[in-house]
């Protein structure tokens, strides 16, 4: 047995991934598989100095969820309201001012803008949401609106999907975050998400969306009921879009929190599982440059240690998290800048403070 690992088929990753060869989809099993984490993280490790050496970016960003109300209803949220329910919101456009100024002091740079698919809302309400940030956030980037809302969007506009997206860039629309793949796979869509969109239509509007030179995220919600393989299958059929395209900035693992959700039976997920992600991510994902370590769900102190496991970039700020606190989270709902320096000096990483395309930025 070589000294340097504990689990032998990791010697062949390790092999691979020093030549730069691409692995295999048994490869990606084995990672999930193991149990010798240390020597995991050792080899994600490697990927990741490859690419940003000690460097560990965040960014100032504040999160806007302009409605809660949603048709879709998906097993996993605790964050959907049905019309009239208790806690049910929607944002007017003077609300959204009022939310945007209380933190007009701020060097906030990004404003990451999402929420439910709410049948009340009229494509005009998304042209002015984008506008109204736009007017009052004139230098911070608009990353809003999963492939989900822009599929809703483009039904409700009767727009083209290369229609509807131009008419959002023009709006003010700067990039996408990752959310609503949610696993890429028929079995799981069926069982825990069928009101939404499946995985074909997720990856055409991902193309549409890449090709019209918006660049998004792309995440992968994990802990319920995918299996290794499926996980793994999620990740090659990102690595094959980016293949095509180039259009992803970052790739961020999504930790499932069950609380107040129809799987409310599920256990959290586990630290060592949720290190894994990250370094499968980091591994299979051999094309994107960027994988965050979304302290938000696996919590501050495990992401510090992510940094080690391939993460690269710790998100942001956030300034009010709302999605994943309804189910359950322990984080803090927003962090200092300094709390985020502190986190990345602490272990062991030279803090990045960036904007939404990874330029540094001076805050
Ligand atoms: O699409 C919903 C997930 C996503 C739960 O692109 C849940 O920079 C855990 O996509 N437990 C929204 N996850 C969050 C998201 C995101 C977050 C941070 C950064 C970026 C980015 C994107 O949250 C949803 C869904 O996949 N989600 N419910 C839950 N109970
Ligand atoms: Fe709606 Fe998104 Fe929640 Fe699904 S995850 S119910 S689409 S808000």
């Amino acid at each position: 047995m070589n000294s340097q690992f504990m689990d032998e088929r990791l010697l062949q990753i390790d092999a691979k991934v020093r030549q730069g060869s691409r692995l295999s989809k048994e490869d990606g099993i084995c990672i999930y598989d193991t149990q010798d984490l240390i020597g995991l993280g050792r080899i994600a490790d490697f990927a990741r100095q490859a690419r940003h050496g000690k460097k560990a970016y965040y960014v100032y960003n504040q999160h806007l969820n302009y409605t809660n109300i949603c048709k879709n209803r998906c097993k996993f949220c605790a964050y959907a309201k049905d019309d009239g329910e208790t806690g049910a919101y929607v944002w007017s456009m003077e609300e959204i001012e009022k939310r945007l100024m209380e933190r007009i002091d701020e060097p906030v740079s990004e404003l990451h803008i999402v929420g439910g698919l709410n049948e009340d809302l009229s494509f005009g309400y998304f042209i002015d949401l984008l506008k109204t940030v736009r007017r009052v956030r004139p230098n911070a980037a608009i990353k809003a609106f999963t492939c989900v809302e822009i599929d809703y969007l483009s039904n409700l506009s009767g727009l083209s999907l290369e229609e509807t997206v131009a008419e959002l860039k023009a709006a003010g629309l700067d990039m996408m975050p990752g959310g609503g793949a949610e696993v890429l796979n028929s079995r799981v869509h069926d069982e825990l998400f069928p009101k939404k969109i499946g995985h074909e239509r997720w990856l055409e509007i991902v193309r549409a969306v890449h090709k019209a030179g918006i660049k998004t995220n792309a995440t992968m919600l994990y802990g319920h009921i995918e299996t290794m393989e499926e996980r793994v299958e999620h990740l090659m059929s990102l690595r094959g879009i980016q293949d095509e395209t180039s259009g992803f900035s970052a790739f961020i693992p999504l930790a499932f929190h069950s609380r107040n959700t129809e799987l409310s039976d599920l256990p959290a997920t586990t630290a060592m599982d949720d290190l894994k992600n990250v370094a499968a991510a980091r591994l299979m994902l051999d094309n994107f440059d960027h994988i965050k370590a979304y302290w938000v769900m696996i919590g501050e102190s495990l992401a510090q240690v992510a940094l080690n496991f391939g993460a690269d970039d710790l998100d942001g700020t956030i300034i009010e998290e709302r999605i994943t606190h309804t189910a359950g989270a322990k984080s803090a709902k927003g962090l200092t800048k300094e709390e985020m320096e502190t986190m990345i000096h602490a272990a062991g990483f030279e803090p990045v403070q960036r904007d939404s395309f990874y330029n540094p930025v001076q805050g």
